[in-house]
């Protein structure tokens, strides 16, 4: 029995279970439910949207000292409009949902600070380890302390060299049996947005697009490939959501994939002659694994003069705000 939100945003899994507070700051529903804050366990109690946000962009995403400005500028954004962030990492061997200032400087500080999936949770815990949690490991954790929405900037997907490797990130696959819904701005063109989308599908993940009939291509507004739904207001994805439950069945997540501006996109031409360079240069010097995506991020950055950092930051920026929208929309229909 794994993430056991209820279709209702204000109910609360193990809360009440006796297990008591781990922190003077928070309250926990036992050993693996992460400790919420106590404005995000406010706001759940309350019926109130409340907003997950992922670590590992922040830890191995973004450059120092800047992504911890943007740690503090995402949760804004999420209040701005009117809702609860609710930062999600693993501190010390303990799991939040809602990081304080102090822990939100440790993920933003680097070394030591692991990146850790869902497979990684449970020995992060044990060995009371720091990480950022990626896509997988932050949708497990929110879902499990009875958050609906999670903001992001770009999912994990299926790698280019998949057929010699099979690396495909454990974001689809959590994905597929975590009921939360997700804003991301698609997939990086680093992956094989294709093949992440084959697997989308097969894995029963439902993906809207949010004003396009185009996947998104995270640093583009538009990856070429097509999608088989589009929405247009933060009311009509509760309405998706509601219908999910409504259906029953397995507990999947909903994607909702809304493209970058134009005018904040990254130049195609540029994203293209620079993109092959960052893949040539990661197959020479062998980089596998989780090492992979913050190598050609940080080749990105560098290569493309800040520009890619900026059409990221303009990314997540818009999913984070458009977050807040429907978790708004969610609680307004409980
Ligand atoms: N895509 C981005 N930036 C990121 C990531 C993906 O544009 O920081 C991170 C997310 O946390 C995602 C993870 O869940 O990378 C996927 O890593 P892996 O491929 O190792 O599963
Ligand atoms: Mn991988």
């Amino acid at each position: 029995h794994t993430a056991s939100a209820s279709s209702s945003p204000s109910s609360v899994p193990g809360s009440g279970s006796g297990s008591g507070s781990r922190s003077g700051s928070g309250s926990s529903g036992g050993a693996g439910v992460p400790v919420l804050s106590e404005e995000a366990r406010e706001a759940l109690d309350r019926g109130r949207p409340v907003v997950a946000l992922e670590s590992t962009i922040l830890a191995h995403g973004l450059p120092r000292p800047r992504n911890l400005a943007v740690g503090v500028e995402l949760e804004a954004l999420v209040r701005a409009e009117g809702a609860v962030p609710a930062t999600v990492a693993v501190v010390d061997g303990v799991a939040y949902a809602g990081l304080d200032k102090a822990g939100l400087e440790r993920i933003a500080g680097g070394e030591g600070v692991r990146k850790l999936g869902h497979r990684d949770l449970a020995p992060a815990l044990a060995t009371g380890a720091t990480g950022a949690t990626t896509v997988s490991a932050t949708a497990f954790l929110a879902a499990r302390a009875g958050i609906r929405v999670f903001a992001t900037g770009g999912l994990g997907g299926v790698h280019r060299e998949w057929a010699t490797t099979q690396d495909e990130s454990a974001d689809l696959a959590l994905l597929a049996r975590t009921r939360i819904t997700v804003v991301c701005a698609g997939v990086k063109s680093i992956l094989d947005v294709p093949g992440t989308l084959q697997r989308l599908e097969t894995l029963g993940v439902g993906v809207l697009g949010y004003g396009t009939e185009r996947f998104p291509g995270f640093y583009l507004a538009d990856s070429g490939e097509p999608l088989d739904w589009t929405v247009h207001r933060p009311e009509e994805v509760a309405a998706v959501m509601a219908a999910q439950d409504a259906l029953g069945g397995p507990r999947s997540a909903l994607l909702v994939a809304r493209p970058v501006a134009e005018s904040d996109q990254l130049d195609p031409e540029l994203h293209d002659r620079v993109l092959a360079r960052a893949l040539a240069e990661c197959a020479e010097r062998g980089i596998t694994g989780q090492a992979v995506t913050p190598f050609l991020l940080g080749f990105l950055v560098r290569a493309t003069g800040g520009a890619s950092l900026e059409a990221n930051l303009a990314a997540v920026r818009g999913n984070v705000r458009l977050g807040a929208r429907i978790a708004g929309a969610w609680a307004a229909r409980a």
